[in-house]
Formats: structure tokens, C-alpha cells, sequence
């Protein structure tokens, strides 16, 4: 007969029913251990129980994914916009309408010093001959950064399903009979490409029109200091003074503007569907013009309270757009679009700034 070594064994032999209680203990332990790692897994997943839900566990805003989850979790009371924004690694999305490919405006956006993993880029682009330009330059550029390293957090280019004007050239489309059709327009590409592109993690938009050539590298982070609901840049232009026979800059977009009583008296005596655009002499609401406030010597972080902005260089807490303040394409108190926009971030509570020494060019056609 083999000898049995061990003394528990011999023990087990000769007293069979002493081994029932240490092996009934060991299955309990498998049986609680492995109890315990299933839960841990599932409480993951759950958000029922207050204790061990979801939106307690994870400190993260962007979640990870895991394996057969069908179900993402966003907690917006932990998305936040800070002055910090760069440190806290809050997600910036520089929404772009594209009706032209600059080369100057995509180099600019290169330069941008806001860490590139933290922005994400969205563009709408007209259903016009010159978008199917536009749309192949874009293309290509898009592709030679983002097969590097130091790449966008995401892309997304869209194509536009509305109409756009026939023509783009400077004096068509800045004349006055057109504006309300084209502003309107324009506003139906912004909402798009806002509500399309807007994601649970985006802490701020950044609006910057595709013909802004020239912005500071630390565009971001400037208008973020701030700290505001909405920013606004002040948009000049390069130009060449033949007077003085040298390079020289002029304003260029002058709906930044403070509110006027002659603004309000002309708005009181229109129809419902009538609409006042800035900057046009035909319409002089003599509402001060952040363009003419620049004081080269002065302050670049400078504030001053608006009422109606442009589209130029705008920077918006995700926030402000999430709680509903959109492009309206239909005469909104008398305004639309990006003017619209601002009249509706007051509507609802939030105020809206401009920095009249603080530069971004555009190009110069
Ligand atoms: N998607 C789209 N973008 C447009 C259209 N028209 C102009 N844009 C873009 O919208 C921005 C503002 O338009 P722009 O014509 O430059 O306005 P302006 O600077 O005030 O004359 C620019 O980035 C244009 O490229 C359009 O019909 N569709
Ligand atoms: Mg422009």
C-alpha cells in the first residue's frame, strides 16, 4: 500500500468527515473572490446605486471604453471651462465655415501653442463649385497632419445641404440687399456644424473663419484667460496705404458692436421680419464699433461689454451653446446670425465680451 506523506491527508483517511470544514472554507473563499471581482466589474457599469455608481467612480470626463459597452456616460457637472483650460485638459473645438481654403489660415492654425490633442477641428463647406475646391485643399491638408504624431484630436469636415451664394466676391456679398438672404445662410451652416460637431467633452468652441490668416500662437489660451461665456477678437486687416507708401492695418469686421439708442430706435420701427446688419451707411445706428476702440498702446486684455459680435475669432463656453444659444437664421430681435447669436447669449442670461486691442487679421482679397 503507498505510504501517505502528507499529515493532513493521513488525517483525512483516517478521520474523513475533520476535512469537511477547511474544505468548505476554501470553496467559500473561491466562491466570495470571485463574487467580489464580478461586482467590481458591474458597478462600473451601473449608476443605480448612489454609492458605487458611475458618475462616483470615475474622476474621468471622456471615459474609457470598455468591451461591450453600449452605454457612454458624460458627466456634465465635471465638464468644466476653466481660465486654465490647457492644464485641466479641457477639450477646445475651432469651428470653421469654409467657403475658400486659405494656405495662411491652415499654417496659423498649425502655430496654435494649445496643446494639439486637446482640439478637435470641424468645418462646413458650401455645395458650390468653389467649396469643391475648398473641400479638396482642406482634404489634403487634413491628411498630412493627421497621419503624424503630433495630430488633432478629431477632424470633421461637413458638407453643407443648404444654399450658399452664387457669388463670393467681396462686393457681392457685402451689399446691402443681400445680406439678410446671405447672413441667413450663414447661419444655417453655423447651426449645422455646431450641432454636429458639438460632443459631451467639448469645454469650448472657438469660432474662426476660414479667412482669418493671422491670429497670436496663443490665440487659445489668450481668449481663454478671459474667462467669459463669449469673446470676441478684434478683426483688422493688412493692407498696402499707397498715401503713406507702406504696409499698414484697418478694421475690417464691425459687427462687434455695444447697442445705441439710435440702434433701438430704428429696430422699434421695423417689421417683424425686418433685420438690421452693421457697418452699412444706408442703416447708421451710430452703435459704438469695438473696430474703432483699438488703441495700439494700449492694453491687449483689455475687456470691453458687447451686444452684437462677429464670426471672426470668437471664443464661446461649450455651456453657452449647450443651454441653446444658436445662429438664428430668422430675424431674432431684429438681428441674425452671429449678431442673432449674441442677443440670444444675453436672452439667457450670459454676457458677451470683446477685447479691442487684441489683433487677428483677415485676409485681404
Ligand atoms: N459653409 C459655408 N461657408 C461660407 C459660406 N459663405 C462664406 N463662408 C465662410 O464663412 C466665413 C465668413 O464668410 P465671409 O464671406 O468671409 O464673411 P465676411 O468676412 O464678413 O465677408 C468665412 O470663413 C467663409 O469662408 C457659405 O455659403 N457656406
Ligand atoms: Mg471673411
Amino acid at each position: 500500500m503507498v505510504q501517505l506523506k502528507s499529515p493532513l491527508l493521513r488525517q483525512i483517511r483516517r478521520k474523513p468527515l475533520t476535512a469537511i470544514a477547511p474544505i468548505t472554507l476554501l470553496v467559500v473563499l473561491v466562491f466570495l473572490f470571485f463574487r467580489s471581482s464580478g461586482s467590481q466589474k458591474l458597478r462600473t457599469y451601473s449608476y443605480k446605486s448612489k454609492k458605487s455608481g458611475f458618475f462616483n467612480h470615475h474622476r474621468d470626463v471622456i471615459p474609457r471604453n470598455l468591451p461591450g459597452d453600449h452605454i457612454s456616460h458624460y458627466d456634465l457637472n465635471k465638464l468644466a471651462s476653466t481660465p486654465m483650460a490647457a492644464y485641466n485638459k479641457e477639450r477646445v473645438l475651432i469651428l470653421s465655415p469654409m467657403s475658400k481654403f486659405y494656405n495662411e489660415y491652415w499654417q496659423n492654425i498649425l502655430t496654435l501653442t494649445y496643446p494639439r490633442e486637446l482640439i478637435e477641428l470641424g468645418f462646413i463647406v458650401p455645395r458650390t463649385a468653389e467649396g469643391d475646391v475648398a473641400l479638396k485643399k482642406l482634404e489634403k491638408a487634413v491628411k498630412q497632419v493627421q497621419t503624424k504624431d503630433a495630430r488633432f484630436a478629431k477632424v470633421t469636415i461637413l458638407r453643407q445641404d443648404s444654399e450658399s451664394l452664387a457669388s463670393q466676391k467681396e462686393k457681392d456679398r457685402h451689399a446691402l440687399k443681400v445680406q439678410k438672404e446671405r447672413r441667413a445662410n450663414m447661419a444655417l451652416a453655423r447651426n449645422s456644424l455646431l450641432f454636429t460637431t458639438l460632443g459631451p467633452f467639448t469645454s469650448w468652441v472657438l469660432w474662426l473663419d476660414s479667412d482669418i490668416i493671422e491670429t497670436p500662437h496663443s490665440l487659445i489660451e489668450d481668449l481663454v484667460s478671459h474667462d467669459k461665456p463669449v469673446i470676441s477678437a478684434n478683426c483688422y486687416q493688412r493692407y498696402y496705404d499707397d498715401e503713406k507708401k507702406a504696409l499698414s492695418i484697418r478694421p475690417y469686421d464691425f459687427n462687434n458692436w455695444v447697442e445705441s439708442d439710435e440702434g433701438l430706435k430704428i429696430a422699434a420701427g421695423l417689421e417683424d421680419d425686418e433685420i438690421i446688419v452693421e457697418g452699412y451707411a444706408e442703416l447708421a445706428t451710430y452703435r459704438p464699433l469695438m473696430a474703432h476702440f483699438y488703441d495700439a498702446k494700449g492694453d491687449i486684455n483689455t475687456e470691453m461689454a458687447l451686444d452684437g459680435v462677429g464670426g471672426a475669432a470668437v471664443l464661446v463656453k461649450a455651456d453657452v451653446h449647450r443651454d441653446g444659444a444658436m445662429f438664428p437664421s430668422f430675424p431674432f430681435y431684429h438681428l441674425i446670425e452671429t449678431e442673432g447669436f449674441a442677443k440670444m447669449v444675453k436672452r439667457l442670461g450670459y454676457e458677451v465680451f470683446g477685447l479691442p486691442n487684441y489683433l487677428v487679421f483677415h485676409f485681404n482679397e
